[in-house]
């Protein structure tokens, strides 16, 4: 049997396990689905090299970037296949409008929060980002000199504080298999 399409698309601070967590629900999908169910993964660190590469990080540019990628995911989801989006998205306008687009075409959206502190995000500080936005080398930096809005109902509110990888990526898993977004 063919499964269904869907976005899934990934909101949070840098650091917050956005890119680790949709690459692993690809992993493990590709596994469970070899050959019937496929699964994209777009992700705001190579986009921004390729597609995107025009934007920066103003308010206007964020926008944009969300807007192209909500299009996209939804050709994706069209397609029959699961995407899986890994952008910040740190604006609560631009996120719902990448879920009307969705919703406009009966195509299931999921607003997944990546829910970690800025806390722990900075003490991980894996690329030194988070260290050059608190020196004032990188401007316009989300979480230190730029907003996030958090998700205040979120499909899925992941704790990446608390959870282990491996269950995150279940508790995602388990939603496309009640929601029967795989079957
Ligand atoms: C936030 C920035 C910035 C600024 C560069 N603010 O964790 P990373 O490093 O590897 O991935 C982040 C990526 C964010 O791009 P997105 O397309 O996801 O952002 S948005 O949805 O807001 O458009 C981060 C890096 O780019 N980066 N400068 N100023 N993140």
């Amino acid at each position: 049997t063919l499964n269904k399409g869907a976005t899934f698309w990934f909101t949070g601070l840098s650091g917050a396990g956005k890119s680790t967590l949709s690459s692993a629900i690809k992993e493990k999908l590709d596994t469970m689905f070899a050959d019937t169910q496929k699964v994209f993964v777009l992700d705001g660190d190579v986009i921004r090299k390729g597609l995107n590469k025009d934007l920066g990080f103003t308010a206007e540019d964020r926008a944009e970037n969300i807007r192209r990628i909500s299009e996209v995911s939804k050709l994706f989801a069209m397609s029959g296949q699961i995407c899986l989006v890994a952008f910040i998205s740190p604006y609560k306008k631009d996120r719902d409008f990448g879920k009307s687009l969705h919703k406009d075409q009966g195509i299931p959206f999921y607003e997944c929060f990546i829910n970690s502190s800025l806390d722990v995000c900075e003490s991980r500080d894996v690329k030194g980002l988070y260290k050059k936005a608190r020196a004032g080398e990188i401007k316009n930096f989300t979480g230190i000199s730029d907003p996030y809005e958090a998700p205040e109902y979120p499909d899925l509110d992941i704790h990446t504080d608390d959870l282990n990888l491996e269950q995150s990526v279940s508790f995602v898993l388990k939603r496309m298999l009640d929601d029967r977004i795989i079957v």
